[in-house]
């Protein structure tokens, strides 16, 4: 389908013709443009600048990473292999590092007019975002009708900057695995909506993906089986850091987790000196969700099922403190990024006069390595650290105790953000146990309004999570995903007062013809008129 197609098809037939034949050179204004997340401004101009196989891809200061990986996106959206030319300022597109084109360090500027674009940012992120914006203005499909056949692209200006700084997803591949090419894929995917955080759920009950060199059988055992039975997988140190690279090269900053002290069968199946075995009870009655922990000491089974909150570390040994010390150093040497998250969620096995000193002793080893910690919202419990991170997504008082310690909210609300929540009762993947998310509930609220307490200067921004149980292919990752995540990404992007559905609604058509001509698979919400 091609761009003036898919305005009739989004806009109605007469209105489409409208908007066509009163602007120049046959395109939309610039203004129309289908771009997610919406820029904070769009001004139009007269004209339009034609892209074809002459037009240069130019570039002033360090821009040349960004510029090569723009010349092959273009390439594949309208299969021009446009030549690189430092200096070039007419028929090109030019990406300039320019300290004052945004206040904002991933902020940034197109400029159109019929001669050249102008990219502009203070950032190699911000020309990064630039270029993930002006694709969206290019006419999705490169066959044209004939009356141009260039791909004409409406002048005007843009500037734009993000509301939140973390604009995350997260992907467990503990519940089933995904090896490092399938994570790419995502991230390529996710970075179009200027995700700049991958949140990898490392561990679990069913599964340790991470390579440790001085607890080895963590994957050997605790690696070698997922939900369901099958062969699991982990990532080698060499793996992980691959993926890191290739996040980094896209701007997207790589948080790991490690959940602890629960949801850590995989590691006491692989270690027993760190199980702490079922504590019978005063009254003598065996508590049935810890049945799996069975002989102090002892490794537990390895566990395939979905159950959640039967198993813990034994927070009373001090191998376990030597464990976990051991974890968050051997991840942190390879992580960049500045969080480790610890997990702490759902340890409903751990007795709370347990849970809160562990996660104080967590918290101070992921300081003594470097690290911010992150944890879900459980762990406001504890005394945190002035720089923790409260991960907020299912009860809004320990936000709120957060807060009041001083900590910061990441904003990950089961019922608005989990993406592995069904879209309806009859979605064929997915879980239901929060809510049923259609898009329009996954767009239409506000990070700040969640809350009374949890105000805009208390959020570090929001965060999608897909966890797995019922995930198992590529195809069921991104079914869940598109489009969710680009209303989340709205979300976490655009300011409150410029977000609108119904305009959003139109928006994500386009995005519709982009994962079709792609193979990206996507919900095909009955809420969109594709
Ligand atoms: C709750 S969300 C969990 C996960 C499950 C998820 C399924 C959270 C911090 N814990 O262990 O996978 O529900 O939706």
């Amino acid at each position: 389908m091609n761009f003036k197609r898919l305005i009739s098809k989004t806009l109605g037939v007469s209105l489409a013709a409208v908007l066509l034949s009163c602007s120049s050179n046959d395109t939309a204004p610039l203004s129309m443009s289908p771009i997610i997340p919406l820029p904070v401004s769009i001004v139009d101009a007269d004209g339009a600048f034609k892209i074809g196989s002459t037009t240069k891809i130019a570039y002033s200061g360090n821009a040349l990473n960004e510029v090569q990986k723009f010349s092959e996106s273009i390439k594949s959206l309208t299969g021009l292999g446009l030549e690189i030319e430092e200096g070039a300022t007419s028929d090109a597109i030019i990406f300039a590092i320019e300290a004052n084109a945004s206040s904002n360090a991933e902020g940034y500027k197109i400029d159109i007019n019929t001669e050249r674009v102008l990219i502009s940012a203070p950032t190699e992120a911000g020309l990064y975002w630039g270029a993930q914006t002006f694709l969206q203005v290019i006419p999705a499909d490169g066959t044209d009708s004939g009356l141009n056949p260039k791909f004409a692209v409406s002048a005007g200006t843009i500037e734009d900057y993000p509301e939140y700084e973390y604009r995350g997803m997260m992907l467990d591949v503990a519940r089933h695995f995904f090896p490092v090419s399938e994570v790419k894929h995502l991230i390529d995917n996710i970075s179009t909506y200027k995700i700049n955080h991958l949140h990898l759920h490392l561990s679990d009950d069913q599964g340790w993906r991470i390579e440790i060199k001085s607890w080895p059988l963590l994957t050997e055992i605790g690696g070698s089986t997922q939900v369901g039975g099958g062969a699991g997988g982990f990532y080698t140190q060499e793996d992980y850091k691959e993926i890191v690279r290739y996040a980094a090269e896209r701007h997207m900053v790589i948080v790991p987790e490690i959940d602890m002290p629960g949801h850590t069968n995989s590691a006491l199946a692989a270690y027993g000196e760190l199980n702490p075995g079922i504590k019978v009870p005063d009254d003598g009655a065996v508590p049935t969700e810890r049945t799996q922990m069975g002989v102090a000491g002892q490794p537990t089974p390895l566990y395939t099922g979905r159950d959640v909150g039967f198993s813990t570390l034994d927070t009373d040994k001090p191998v376990t403190y030597k464990f976990i010390e051991d974890v968050i150093r051997e991840i942190s040497e390879i992580t960049p990024g500045p969080y480790f998250h610890i997990g702490g969620d759902e340890s409903h096995v751990t007795a709370m006069e347990d849970y809160v000193p562990f996660i104080e002793k967590a918290q101070a080893i992921v300081a003594k390595y470097g690290k911010k910690s992150l944890g879900w919202d459980e762990v406001a419990h504890a005394e945190l650290l002035p720089n923790t991170v409260v991960q907020y997504w299912a009860k809004a008082e320990n936000a709120i105790m957060g807060i009041e310690q001083g900590a910061k909210v990441l904003i990950s609300p089961a019922v608005r953000t989990y993406l592995d929540m069904k879209y309806d009762s009859t979605t064929h993947i997915g879980l239901n146990w929060a809510a049923y998310i259609e898009l329009d509930e996954a767009y239409n609220w506000d990070p700040t309004t969640l809350e009374e307490e949890i105000k805009r200067e208390h959020i570090v921004g929001v965060e999608a999570p897909l966890w797995t149980e019922t995930v198992v292919t590529r195809d069921d990752i991104e079914f869940l995903t598109f489009p969710r995540l680009a209303a989340v990404a709205e979300v976490a992007w655009t300011p409150i007062e410029k977000r609108n559905w119904e305009d959003f609604s139109k928006r994500i058509k386009y995005h519709g013809v982009l994962w079709e001509n792609s193979g990206v698979n996507f919900y095909r919400s009955p809420k969109i008129d594709w």
